[in-house]
């Protein structure tokens, strides 16, 4: 049975005027290794933490800012919202299509709530707390070629052309502001786009972004703003001591107009500075040590990067599925060919490079996790292959072997094609992003061992769902598990209305 929505009723939840408030026992476990009886043991205690959260209800008006607001993500999440804001259909050559928000965990997934009469009751994911409905988002953003969004969602022929007609009277007033445009971070061939740039120092550069941000809030009278990378893939940043990797050399390095410093991190030190959530959806080190330290200080949130939307996405299910399984995965080798614009930018080796790595780390943890399966240091033989198709377009194809070890010394080969839109998997995930990123701002939680409330970490690994490469504060452990990761950020929610980790358990029928 489906409900749409629902409230708990428990001594350890109150719903005031303004705020959710729960109590919520956390149920840990402890490891120590104690030298027992002159013997070092591993001893595993568990242990009970209370915690005590509190969300804001008040849903605020919120203002979306996409660097690469032109590009074929972008036109296609600003399209898509419209077509739903709007009720939009239209004819395909199969049947009159409906818009929806497929591939969004907020908007089209369903959590478990428990069960009654016997039957399994399920609840749409975003019921769990308040949140920003997406359909009354309002968008704007920056692109270094000043093209309307009517004609970049032409350009990025990802839509039916019924859908575009209807769309093109709500996108052709849509202009980008413009960007921070620096040849040498992205591949040559995007040097043609390049017609709407910011002049001027570095310093100047992040002034400007900061008074863009004003004005859109000003201008659209929303009451906060997250600013989403979803801008071309820059080459990765040298990490050089005495430049970025602390904030005062940052700032410095700025003020000295260095060449090092890449428009991404620009974005972010606005963002920073001007206290507005800022995610980076592509795979460069955007985040280089004085920008994570800046948010740190301001408590500012930051989460990346790269989206994870298809092959890595199954990568992070498949590869979980077979360790977890007891299966030794000893190669796996990812094609994936594309025609549309990332394609064509990704065809430079730096910025390819970049994407190479976040696509390759994936698999670290849970690889590190089975040492009856590996050797210390041993790993898969691990390749990733991207080559520009120009006639494919936005419709990218993947192809995937997976070799494993088996029983008794066998072998076993499974191989994956898939074929689909890119931009049509990343915009439901930058919707994701971008909603959970302003949800976590309304989240306060303390320990007992705590007298205040405070916000999560500002690196926000509550968003590792949605990413590849999971930025996390420095010293914590990257998960890339993609049932963890889901599991991890529904619980968490969970917990702010006072209810149980899903466990699966089912004992009520046991
Ligand atoms: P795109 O090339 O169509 O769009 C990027 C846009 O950014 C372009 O319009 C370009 O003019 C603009 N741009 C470049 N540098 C800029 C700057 N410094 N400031 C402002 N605008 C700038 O690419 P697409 O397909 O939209 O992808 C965007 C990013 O998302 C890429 O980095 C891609 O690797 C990443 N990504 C995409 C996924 C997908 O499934 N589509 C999944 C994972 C990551
Ligand atoms: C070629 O790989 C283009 C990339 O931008 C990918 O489409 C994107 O990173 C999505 O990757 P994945 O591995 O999640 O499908």
């Amino acid at each position: 049975m489906f409900i749409e929505n629902f409230k708990v009723e428990s001594p350890n939840v109150k719903y005031t005027e303004t705020e959710i408030q729960s109590v919520y026992n956390y149920e840990t476990t402890e490891v120590v290794h104690e030298n027992r009886n002159g013997t070092y043991q591993w001893v595993v205690k568990p242990k009970t933490v209370k915690y005590e959260f509190k969300t804001e209800t008040h849903v605020p008006k919120l203002g979306v800012m996409l660097v690469g607001w032109g590009g074929n993500n972008g036109s296609t999440l600003t399209g898509g919202v419209i077509a739903n804001r709007e009720g939009i259909s239209w004819a395909t050559k199969d049947n009159i299509q409906q818009a929806n928000y497929f591939g969004s965990l907020t908007q089209a997934s369903a959590i478990r709530v428990g069960s009654f009469q016997g039957e399994e009751i399920h609840a749409p994911f975003k019921s769990l707390l308040p949140m920003v409905n997406p359909d009354n988002i309002v968008f704007g953003g920056w692109d270094i070629s000043n093209m309307n969004l009517a004609d970049a969602m032409a350009r990025a022929r990802v839509f039916d052309i019924d859908l575009q007609k209807q769309l093109r009277p709500y996108m052709e007033s849509m202009v980008p502001l413009p960007g921070i445009y620096d040849p040498d971070f992205i591949a040559a061939n995007q040097g043609e786009r390049a017609n709407n740039v910011i002049k001027g120092t570095k310093r100047e550069q992040i002034n400007q972004i900061i008074k863009d941000i004003r004005e859109f809030k000003e201008v659209n009278k929303v009451d906060k703003v997250v600013v989403l990378w979803t801008a071309n893939t820059e080459r990765y940043s040298n990490l050089v001591v005495g430049l970025n990797d602390t904030t005062e050399n940052l700032f410095a390095a700025v003020d000295r107009n260095e060449s090092e410093i890449s428009p991404s991190t620009l974005f972010g030190i606005a963002c920073v500075m001007e206290n507005v959530p800022f995610i980076n959806g592509s795979p460069q080190n955007t985040f280089v040590p004085g920008l994570i330290d800046l948010a740190i200080k301001n408590n500012s949130l930051i989460g990346g990067d790269d989206f994870k939307s298809g092959q890595t996405k199954m990568k992070s299910v498949l590869v979980d599925f077979l360790v977890g399984a007891g299966i030794k995965p000893t190669s796996i080798v990812s094609y994936n060919h594309l025609g549309n614009n990332d394609g064509m930018n990704l065809s430079a080796p730096q910025t390819f490079r970049s994407k190479e790595i976040s696509k390759s780390n994936v698999v670290d943890d849970m690889v590190n996790s089975n040492a009856i399966l590996y050797a210390p240091g041993e790993h898969p033989d691990h390749v990733v292959v991207i080559k520009y198709v120009p006639y494919v377009g936005d419709s990218k194809r993947a192809m995937d072997e997976y070799t494993s070890e088996i029983f008794m010394g066998g072998k076993n080969t499974i191989v994956l094609h898939n074929t689909c839109e890119d931009s049509l998997l990343a915009a439901p995930i930058i919707l994701d992003l971008v909603l959970l990123a302003e949800l976590s701002t309304r989240i306060q939680f303390k320990s007992e061992a705590e007298n205040k409330f405070h916000t999560f970490h500002p690196v926000a690994t509550i968003l590792s769902y949605l990413t590849k490469a999971p930025l996390v504060p420095p010293g914590t452990p990257v998960v890339n598990a993609l049932s963890k990761q889901r599991a991890m950020l529904e619980n968490i929610m969970r917990a702010c209305v006072g209810l149980a980790p899903e466990n699966n358990m089912i004992l009520e029928y046991k």
